[in-house]
Formats: structure tokens, sequence, C-alpha cells
């Protein structure tokens, strides 16, 4: 009974979720390999009441796995997912490395769960700021239709890694302590220059491009319009990194094909819409918020207002999870889809 299972990058900030949204959903799980680099190897990692030692990620570990999860960086997944699929195995991928790729479904199952019919052995799990924003679209675009996206975001410092966050702790206890500081990790480790993120507001998140926008932007921008199935959504972002730990915050315009619908109305749709809990009362001062949001599934909305102007303008804010909505439960998800849809196996 259940299924031979691998992961692939279990002692990273979305490893550790994956365990532990696979032990809490009760996954079907007959075996479970937890795998990384040699460096992380020998490690030991709690599951569901059981010791599991870390072992090097290779090839061969492959043999006889149905469903392996990559969350390790792009470049583990190019070297080995294709060794994991050789082998018979599903990747669930959790790096940018075949989001674009024309043969690899990306997958939101709330919003293209279909597309997982067209694997080849690969499905690819999209950025966590693209999935909480297409989740709060899918409804908007059945009931009215797209014309125009723009995001701006206010995203948590556990995007970049564990490593981050310790970074974030360590800088705003110096600060406080009058202490000198110096970044080392933030925005982006393999980038030249590095900035304090504690008490801060920074407008870069990945490299930057050739066109001056980053790679978490144009990852926004193109990844939206594969998982909407709409090459032609004019989409734009603009992506900020705060000193939050987890969850990311997103303030979302977006224009509809149909005018007309009040921000009632909208409510109504987002209320409806699958993954959404809106949280959207002013008399009350609710609205979603990153704290309230850390540790649960759901992609939070609120804020809905019709712009001043553009008769079918909307602004909303959307708060989720990013290590889980974002990450590990959108790919457990993909997983659980997998197996109810009998496509684990090609
Ligand atoms: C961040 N969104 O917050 C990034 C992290 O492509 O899966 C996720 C990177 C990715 O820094």
């Amino acid at each position: 009974e259940g299924l031979n299972v691998a992961l692939v990058g279990a002692t990273g900030a979305v490893g550790q979720q994956l365990l532990t949204t696979l032990a809490e959903r009760s996954f079907p799980i007959k075996t479970l390999k937890v795998l990384s680099s040699p460096r992380s190897a020998g490690k030991k990692i709690d599951f569901n009441g059981e010791t599991l030692t870390v072992e090097e990620a290779t090839p061969e570990q492959f043999d006889g796995v149905d469903i392996a999860f990559f969350s390790a960086g792009g470049s583990v997944s190019k070297q080995l997912a294709p060794e994991a699929v050789k082998r018979g195995a599903t990747v669930i991928d959790n790096t940018s490395a075949y989001r674009l790729d024309e043969q690899v479904p990306l997958v939101v199952p709330e919003v293209n769960e279909g597309d997982l019919h067209k694997h080849q052995g690969i499905v690819a799990n999209p950025n966590c700021s693209t999935i909480q924003m297409v989740v709060a679209l899918e409804p908007i675009k059945k009931a009215y239709g797209l014309k125009k996206v723009i995001v701006s975001t206010y995203q948590a410092v556990s995007g970049a890694g564990l490593s981050a966050v310790d970074e974030m702790y360590e800088q705003t206890q110096q600060i406080l302590n009058d202490e000198a500081i110096s970044p080392e990790l933030l925005p982006v480790s393999k980038d030249e220059k590095h900035y304090q993120i504690a008490f801060n507001a920074i407008p870069q998140i990945d490299v930057f491009q050739d066109n001056g926008y980053t790679f978490e932007e144009m990852k926004m921008v193109n990844e939206t319009k594969k998982i909407l199935n709409d090459s032609d959504l004019p989409v734009s972002a603009t992506c900020v990194r705060l000193p939050v730990e987890t969850s990311h915050s997103e303030s979302v315009y977006v224009e509809t094909e149909k005018g007309g619908a009040t921000a009632k109305d909208m409510q109504g749709v987002l209320k409806e819409g699958a993954g959404i809990t809106l949280q959207d009362d002013p008399a009350t001062q609710t609205y979603p918020l990153a704290t309230d949001a850390k540790g649960l599934p759901d992609v939070f909305v609120g804020r809905v207002r019709q712009d001043l102007d553009a008769e079918n303008g909307y602004h909303l804010w959307v708060v989720s999870d990013n290590l889980l909505k974002g990450a590990a439960f959108n790919s457990v998800q993909i997983a659980e889809s997998l197996v109810e849809l009998g496509l684990t196996k090609r």
C-alpha cells in the first residue's frame, strides 16, 4: 500500500515544510527517502515519529521511486530530475529549472489541474509569489475575464532560505545593540552588493535581467501567463523584500474584460474561489495579515476595492504562507492530484 517517495533538499526551508505537510495530510507513503547534497548527508530528520537519515542524492537513489519531490535549487533539478524520470519516477520540481519548458506542466491544482494529463515525467511547482496571485485571479477570470494585471509584492525573507532568516534576526539584534552589521546574503547571495534587510525594504528579489526587471518579477509575469493559459495577458510586477519572516503579501491591481461588477460582487466571487479565504471588512479592521496566514494553507484575500477611475479596475490584498501554498502544500496537492487522476506512472 502506498507510494515510494523521495525528497531531494530535505533539510531546506521548503523540504522541512514538505515533510510536515506529507505527514499532516497522511499522504500514502510506503517508503520515504530523504536526500540532499553531500554536505547535509548524515543529518537526522524526524518524520511521523520515525528518525530518518539524510542520504546523498545520486541517480541510483531513484531506483524504484514513484514520486520524487525536488527542492534543492535549479542546478540539482537539472542534473538529477531526468535521472529520476529515467528510472520511472514522476518528479514534482519546486525550482525554476523546468517551469517554462513546454513539455512540463506548471500546475496550481485550483487553477489548471487538467494540465497534469500532459506530463512526461516532470511537473513544475510555480514560484511562491505567482501561486498565491493566480489562486486569487482564477475566480475573477472565470466570472469577468482578465484584461490586465499589475502586482507589487511585499515578500518574506524565508523565500530566500533559512540562512537568510538567520541573517535577518542576527542583524536586527545587532542594530538594537548598536553593533556593526555585515550583510552577506540579501538581497541575492551571489550578487555583488548586499544590503541591510532589518528595518528596511529592498526592491530586488533575485538577479536583474536585461530588461531592468528582476528574475522574480519575470517569474511572476511568465508563470502567470502559462498557468492561466493566456500568453497575451498583460502582467507586470515589482517585487520587494521586507523584514517579515514568513508569508508573502501582494497588492494586486486587476482589470477585467467585463466591467460593471461592484466591489461587493467581486468579494462574492472571491469568497467562492477554490483555496481562498476572504477576510474583508473595513468596519472591523478585518484584512489578511502575514502573521495570521503563517502555518495555514489558504490564500487570504481582502481590501477588495473598485478602482477610483477605471470602471473595470479592482485592487486586492493577497496574503499566503510562501512555504506552504507557495511551495510545500502546492507540491503535495500536485502529488495528490496525480494519485487521484492515476497519473503517477506514464
Ligand atoms: C523568494 N520567490 O521569495 C522566491 C523564492 O523560484 O521557487 C522561491 C524561488 C522559486 O525569494
